[in-house]
């Protein structure tokens, strides 16, 4: 199959996702995608996360409301049953420890399990914390788990100042240190995490994983 079919089945999942089509049909275009080659990085880039910006986008002109967000979010869910089987397993021995978590006040977890899902195929151990994580529990399970990087998600503007708190609280415990902190998720900028003092903001999940790779810890 040739770019040019993968790059219009990306659009066709992007549509039938915007307009919130019925989910099975939705899993036989992401299964021809997968088809055609295209790899799941791919598919979740340039087709998932398309499909749910316009989402976003036609849930602020208030074409749309909450169940339609909630109902994007079981679609996601479903999408990625679809994926994981055809994710390549990288060949790396047990990677370090990744801390995850959604922060305090925000749910969205879709672009956090991405984020977790490549990870584990990339050789990282994932401690997950789920969402709306009190910025304690991040210093806590920090020296539980000996994690040594921290990964925050971040998707409402309103909920950005909790990434300071987590950062103020590693260093009252000494931890600042001995961990590297990434960021990412919709409200994240570049701009921002070097204003607050994470170690990097990823604006993909790949990207994220990448920078991740380069801090590989002995
Ligand atoms: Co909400 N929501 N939502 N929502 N929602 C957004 C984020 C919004 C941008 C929509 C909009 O208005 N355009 C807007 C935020 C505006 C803002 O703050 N600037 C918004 C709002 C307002 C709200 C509510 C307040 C609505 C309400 O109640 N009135 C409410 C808040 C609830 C809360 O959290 N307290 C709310 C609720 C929800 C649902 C729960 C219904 C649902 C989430 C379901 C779920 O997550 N299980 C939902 C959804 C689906 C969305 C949109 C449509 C899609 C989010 C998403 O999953 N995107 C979203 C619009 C948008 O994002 N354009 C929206 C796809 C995902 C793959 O992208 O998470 O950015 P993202 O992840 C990417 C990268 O950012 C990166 O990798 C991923 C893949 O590339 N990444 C990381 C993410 N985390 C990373 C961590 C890393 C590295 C990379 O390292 C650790």
């Amino acid at each position: 199959m040739t770019e040019k079919n993968s790059a219009s089945t990306f659009d066709e999942i992007a549509k039938s996702i915007s307009d919130l089509e019925e989910i099975d049909k939705i899993k036989i275009l992401v299964k021809k995608a997968v088809d055609e080659k295209a790899t799941v990085a791919e598919i979740i880039e340039k087709a998932l996360k398309k499909g749910l910006d316009d989402v976003g986008s036609r849930y602020e002109k208030g074409e749309y409301f909450l169940s339609e967000l909630l109902y994007a979010g079981e679609i996601m869910s479903n999408l990625f049953d679809v994926l994981k089987p055809h994710m390549k397993q990288e060949d790396l021995e047990a990677g370090d420890t990744i801390l995850l978590g959604t922060v305090r006040g925000d749910l969205h977890d879709i672009g956090k399990n991405i984020f977790a899902m490549i990870a584990q195929f990339s050789g990282f151990k994932i401690h997950d914390l789920g969402v709306d994580v009190d910025p304690k529990t991040f210093a806590e399970e920090t020296e539980k788990t000996g994690a040594r990087i921290i990964g925050m998600s971040t998707l409402l503007t309103s909920t950005l100042p909790e990434v300071k708190t987590v950062l103020d609280l590693l260093k009252e415990a000494g931890l600042r240190e001995k961990v590297k902190v990434i960021i990412g998720g919709n409200a994240v900028t570049k701009q921002f995490a070097e204003e607050v003092g994470v170690d990097a903001a990823a604006l993909d999940a790949v990207e994220g994983i990448e920078i991740c790779k380069g801090w590989k810890m002995k």
